[in-house]
C-alpha cells in the first residue's frame, strides 16, 4: 500500500518560527515518526511539503492510479482553496485531512474547511499524534475498502 503524505504552506517552518503556537517540533520530526509507523504499518510513504497551491494540486492530481491514499495538512489551504478541494474531488483518492491544532477552537476563519467534505474524515488539535492517528486512520480504510 502507497500513501503519499503531504504538507501544506509554511509547514516547513515548524520548530523553527512561532514555537509558541506551532511547537517545537520540526517537521523532518514528524516525518520520521512517520517513516516509522508506515514501516510498522507495512505500507509506503512520499512526503511533500509545498507552499505553492499548484504545486499541491499537481501532486493530488499525479495520485490518481498511484497511491491508494492520500494524508494531507493542507495548513491554510485548508480555509481558501476551492482547488485543491476541487482537485480531491476529480481524482477520488481516499484521503484524510490533518491539523496539528484544534482549528474549531481557533479564530472564526479556521473553523471552515474546503477539503473535509471531500475527505475521508479530519483529525485535529493532537499535534504529531494528529498525524500518527491519521495515517492509521487511511490505511484502516483502505484496507476496508479492499476487503468489500
Ligand atoms: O493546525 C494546523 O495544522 C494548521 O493546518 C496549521 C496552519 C494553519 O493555517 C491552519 O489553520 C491550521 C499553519 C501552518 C503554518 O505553520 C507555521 C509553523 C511555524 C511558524 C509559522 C507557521
Amino acid at each position: 500500500m502507497k500513501i503519499l503524505v503531504m504538507h501544506g504552506p509554511n509547514l516547513n517552518l515548524l520548530g523553527k518560527r512561532e514555537p509558541e503556537i506551532y511547537g517545537t517540533l520540526t517537521l523532518d520530526q514528524i516525518n520520521a515518526s512517520l517513516t516509522e509507523l508506515a514501516a510498522d504499518l507495512d505500507c509506503g510513504i512520499t512526503v511533500i511539503q509545498s507552499n505553492s497551491e499548484g504545486s499541491l494540486i499537481d501532486a493530488i492530481q499525479a495520485a490518481r492510479d498511484v497511491y491508494d491514499g492520500i494524508l494531507i495538512n493542507p495548513a491554510a489551504y485548508t480555509h481558501t482553496s476551492v482547488a485543491l478541494r476541487d482537485a480531491f474531488s476529480a481524482v477520488a483518492v481516499p484521503t484524510v485531512e490533518v491539523h496539528l491544532s484544534n482549528i474549531h477552537r481557533r479564530e472564526e476563519f479556521r473553523r471552515h474547511s474546503f477539503v473535509a467534505p471531500v475527505a475521508v474524515g479530519q483529525i485535529a488539535g493532537f499535534g504529531l499524534d494528529s498525524y500518527l492517528l491519521g495515517l492509521r486512520a487511511i490505511v484502516d480504510y483502505i484496507h476496508g475498502m479492499k476487503q468489500r
